[in-house]
């Protein structure tokens, strides 16, 4: 048995460690008891995600999520490193060696220190009035903002980062503290999506050459603000642009791109319990011959924190955001008008 197996028939293991992280677990509410399974099955799935990718930073950077995250709980960070002893314990047998020496010399306490990519800067204040239309639920009043914003000239490219992009990180700390709920963050997001989709006249009027670039977020990926964005910033450039959306399958991805040609492939995961989907889509990408000629770029939060990680993927380029997707996608195809 090895990762992958256990990936694919986990229960087994979730219910073991459980056992030994909670000896009374049969006195809790069965709710409690499946909240605590769920935090340790989301926790066992990105641990084996680093193990395998043989990278420290994708398990401390969740650690430091979680314990941020169930700090709102009152959950203490000593139950969050035992859950990382026991896991790791019960991972051991089933591990290649090169991964049992990764593993024993993680130290996740010592580790907790690395910089927080999503830190806003306190100085960062243009996007508060966007923020603050997300907070009180009001989609109009979002729309205002960023017609005036736009009214007073700020470009397209400002907005999207400057003040969309951030909002949405600021949600998404809103929301891992408790002051929002999911619901909330949907919200956000519906009404981002209905803000963005009033820009597309401007988009779709800047004028276009010859590159064309097909887009779309991996494996059972759900955020797929990123990756639109990024396909935004390539037709605001010029590119000829498909965006699949998420939740593709990398035959459907390859499928599609026989068909569209692209020069580029662009792919996005926000979670790093998709890396392997990722992986998986370039593969299939690469083993399709008519494709020889297409450039893969890559992107998304895990390689954010990391910024080797997109090496294990087996692109042609990464960038950390839209702004530096079109300078990496420049150099790799040449436009002509
Ligand atoms: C909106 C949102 C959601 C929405 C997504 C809806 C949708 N249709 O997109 C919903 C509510 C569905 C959701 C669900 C979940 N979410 Co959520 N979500 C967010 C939130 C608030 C915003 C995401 C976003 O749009 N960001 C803005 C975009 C523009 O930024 P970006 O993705 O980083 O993209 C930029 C770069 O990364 C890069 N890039 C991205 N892709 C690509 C591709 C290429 C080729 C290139 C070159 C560059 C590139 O360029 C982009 C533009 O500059 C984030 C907070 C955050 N930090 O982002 C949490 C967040 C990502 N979610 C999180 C979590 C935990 C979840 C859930 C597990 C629980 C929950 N909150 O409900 C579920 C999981 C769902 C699933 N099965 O996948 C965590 C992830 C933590 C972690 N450890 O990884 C975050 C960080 C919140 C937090 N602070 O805890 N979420």
């Amino acid at each position: 048995m090895n990762l992958d197996d256990i990936k694919n028939d986990k229960e087994w293991l979730v219910q073991e460690i459980l056992e030994v992280i909670n000896p009374d677990y049969k006195n809790r509410s069965q709710t409690h008891l499946e909240k605590e399974k769920r935090d340790i099955r989301y926790t066992l799935l990105f641990t084996m995600e680093g193990i395998e990718n043989i990278n420290a930073t994708l398990i401390i950077n969740y650690y430091r999520w979680l314990i941020d995250t169930l700090s709102a709980y009152n959950i203490k960070k000593d139950i969050l490193f035992k859950m990382h002893r026991v896991i790791s314990e019960k991972l051991l047998p089933y591990l290649s060696e090169a991964q049992k020496t990764f593993l024993e010399h993680l130290d996740i306490e010592q580790s907790l220190t690395i910089k927080d990519p999503f830190k806003i800067d306190e100085k960062h204040t243009v996007h508060k009035l966007y923020l603050d239309a997300l907070l009180n639920k009001n989609r109009e009043q979002a729309l205002q903002v960023v017609n005036q914003y736009l009214e007073d000239g700020m470009d397209l490219k400002t907005l999207y980062m400057d003040v969309i992009q951030i909002s949405l990180y600021e949600i998404g700390y809103l929301w891992q503290t408790k002051k929002i709920t999911v619901a909330d963050e949907h919200l956000a997001t519906v009404i981002t999506q209905f803000v963005i989709a009033t820009l597309y006249p401007k988009i779709f009027a800047m004028q276009k050459h010859d590159k064309k670039v097909l887009g779309a977020g991996v494996g059972k990926e759900l955020h797929e603000i990123g990756i639109r964005m990024v396909m935004d910033f390539f037709e605001i450039d010029g590119y000829q642009t498909q965006y699949l959306g998420c939740n593709i399958p990398p035959k459907e991805i390859v499928a599609y791109a026989l068909d569209f040609q692209p020069d580029i492939i662009a792919l996005s995961i926000t979670l790093p319990i998709h890396i392997g989907d990722m992986k998986k889509t370039v593969a299939m990408i690469r083993d399709e011959t008519r494709l020889d000629h297409v450039k893969i770029i890559i992107g998304g939060q895990p390689f954010l924190h990391d910024t080797a990680l997109h090496n294990i993927i087996g692109a042609d380029g990464f960038a950390k955001n839209a702004v530096d997707a079109l300078k990496v996608g420049g150099q790799l195809v040449a436009k002509t008008a």
